[in-house]
């Protein structure tokens, strides 16, 4: 790919970089990549680059070459690398205060929630750190919930989930994985859970019963290969989970913060769940920052000591997820990922039959799944990667394109070529 340096993308190495060897000269990428595996445990197979700086839509590696970021973090990036208003929220805010704890207010906690309210229709935030706290948050608050208001016995609680679902890593959650590679080995798991087929509303109604808490889906699945639902599943299910009296917990972690063209995808549907999980791009890419954001009524189930966390709503976090609710107050990112995304999808639309079995796409979100004959997902990767552009594979054949928001529609049509290059040559 012809890289362009122009003021925009052109990025500076600042010079203490901490990949000396022992002694002082610089390692390389392979001299980094081998450091690593002795010194990391090997939960990952990262693609063979060693991203040393970026900005914007292109990131850095230690040799200077130069990448069309095209994953974004997943969707952590949606701002793209270093955003300036998101770099300056948190330059200002670490010159003075990073943490209190929750045993003391900060100044910045009350215009975060408020921030989260007005951009999500809700009323009350839990403010955590990852996604999957943020799914364990939801998932507490909902059986408290069941136990409390709903008067579902007492350790009965079950919440409905989807096939092919996602929604981090930690046991429970792990617990109503349907992917092995995500269970295997991690038992005895945490009951309580129904798996239900996504985008098949009949299924979510023959799972409902007396028990049910919540429905628990992402609005698109994100790890299953931008999975998109038929049009009017989601608002299926909030028409099932109120006539049933039981909650609407929409994942957003992935799907939120302008990635589809709207704020939320549920948006996609008109639909407003009762408690909204939102992470990876509230951070800006820059601290880990996420949220359950509820109806008043579910939320106040929580009194004080019965859930919490050291980092949780920290003045730093709060203040960068300010700043990037600021951005997206404007709508024009929401706007940017619908326009472009009707450029990504014109562009990935004749590929289908020359390397690409189908994809999907919503927004500047899509999943191509390619065809076997010319190649697995990881090695379309890497044939990406040797032209410059940086995506990753997902359950072996399917390619994810997310990138930032702030891409120009130049650079994603450099992209598009790329992807039909590597696909079609
Ligand atoms: C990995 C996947 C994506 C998420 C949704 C909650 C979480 C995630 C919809 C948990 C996190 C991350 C996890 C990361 C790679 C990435 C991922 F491939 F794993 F599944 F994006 F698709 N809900 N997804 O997508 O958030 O705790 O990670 O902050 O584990 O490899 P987290």
């Amino acid at each position: 790919m012809t890289t362009t340096t122009n003021a925009q993308n052109t990025v500076t190495a600042p010079a203490d970089r901490n990949t000396t060897a022992p002694g002082g000269a610089p390692r390389s990428s392979a001299e980094l990549i081998r450091a690593e595996e002795t010194g990391l445990a090997h939960n990952y197979h990262p693609l063979p680059v060693v991203i040393a700086r970026a900005e914007g839509s292109w990131v850095e590696d230690v040799e200077g070459r130069r990448y069309l970021d095209m994953l974004s973090g997943y969707s952590a990036l949606n701002f793209g690398h270093r955003h300036p208003a998101l770099v300056r929220a948190a330059h200002e805010q670490l010159d003075l205060l990073t943490l209190t704890s929750r045993a003391f207010h900060n100044d910045r906690l009350a215009g975060f929630a408020e921030g989260l309210a007005e951009l999500t229709g809700l009323d009350v935030t839990l403010p955590m750190n990852t996604g999957a706290e943020a799914v364990e948050s939801g998932i507490k608050i909902a059986r408290k919930w069941a136990y409390e208001v709903k008067g579902v016995p007492r350790d009965q609680a079950t919440i409905i989930v989807a096939d092919g679902n996602f929604h981090g890593r930690t046991t429970t959650v792990v617990s109503f994985s349907t992917d092995p590679t995500a269970r295997e080995g991690f038992g005895p798991f945490t009951p309580g859970f129904r798996v239900v087929p996504y985008n098949d509303l009949a299924a979510i109604e023959a799972a409902i019963d007396e028990t049910t808490a919540a429905v628990l889906i992402e609005p698109i699945q994100g790890e299953a290969g931008v999975v998109i639902p038929d049009d009017g599943y989601l608002a299926g299910v909030r028409q099932l989970t109120r006539a049933s009296n039981s909650l609407f917990i929409a994942d957003e972690i992935q799907s939120g913060l302008g990635r589809t063209g709207r704020t939320l995808a549920v948006e996609h549907e008109n639909v407003t769940p009762d408690l909204v999980l939102l992470g990876k791009a509230l951070g800006g890419g820059i601290v880990p920052v996420s949220a359950v954001v509820g109806r008043r009524d579910v939320m106040s189930v929580l009194r004080p000591g019965e859930h919490g966390s050291t980092f949780g709503g920290n003045p730093l976090a709060a203040a960068v997820a300010d700043a990037v609710i600021g951005l997206l107050r404007t709508g024009e990112f929401q706007e940017r990922a619908a326009h472009l995304g009707t450029v990504l999808e014109a562009g990935l639309r004749p590929l289908v039959g020359k390397g690409v079995l189908r994809y999907r796409a919503r927004g500047l979100w899509a999943g191509i799944d390619i065809d076997p004959a010319i190649g697995t997902g990881r090695e379309i990767s890497e044939r990406l990667m040797a032209r410059g552009l940086l995506a990753k594979d997902t359950h072996g054949s399917t390619i994810r394109l997310a990138p930032p928001l702030t891409i120009t529609e130049e650079e994603l049509t450099d992209a598009i070529a790329v992807v039909t290059e590597t696909v079609t040559g």
